[in-house]
């Protein structure tokens, strides 16, 4: 149980283009539309490495592996901490690698084929910056439940604990 706790954040950060307000509650800052979208084509820059405007599917795979390298690292980083603290009042019963073994492996459940075409408009198997912006900009206006453009704490509350 503890296991499925810890990776729950992980997981969530391998779907594709969720984390800018899953990572929102974490902070409690209110969220402004207008850097909303700076950080979504910020993102996009970052995936779109030859900087054609276009993320390919290359570009993708590769940013599915990138998130997926740091979703293992934090993981193994957590495990590695928790493991300390269980040591404390145990000794040497479980080892590391015992215990690393016991994780469920990690690995994203979309290709990057699927992962673009989840958001490719227009069907050219490609990402457009527009088209990487407009799931995302629709979460945005669900969850901006007064439509002011600016996401708050409360909004971010009331959007992910009740309908
Ligand atoms: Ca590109
Ligand atoms: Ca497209
Ligand atoms: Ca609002």
């Amino acid at each position: 149980m503890t296991t499925r706790l810890l990776l729950a954040p992980a997981v969530a950060m391998l779907a594709f283009g969720s984390s800018a307000i899953a990572q929102a509650p974490a902070q409690p800052k209110p969220v402004q539309r207008a850097d909303f979208i700076r950080t979504l084509d910020g993102r996009f820059n970052a995936i779109d490495a030859n900087h054609d405007g276009r993320i390919s599917k290359e570009e993708m795979a590769a940013e599915q592996q990138r998130q997926l390298q740091q979703a293992k690292t934090k993981i193994a980083q957590q495990l590695q901490a928790k493991f300390k603290q269980l040591d404390t009042n145990k000794d040497g019963q479980l080892s590391v690698q015992e215990f690393m073994a016991a994780t469920p492996a990690i690995r994203t459940t979309e290709s990057p084929e699927q992962m673009i075409a989840r958001v490719d408009a227009n069907k050219d198997g490609k990402v457009s910056a527009d088209e990487f912006r407009a799931p995302e900009l629709a979460k945005f206006n669900r969850v901006d439940a007064n439509h002011d453009g600016v996401v708050t704490p409360d909004e971010i509350r009331r959007a992910a604990g009740g309908k």
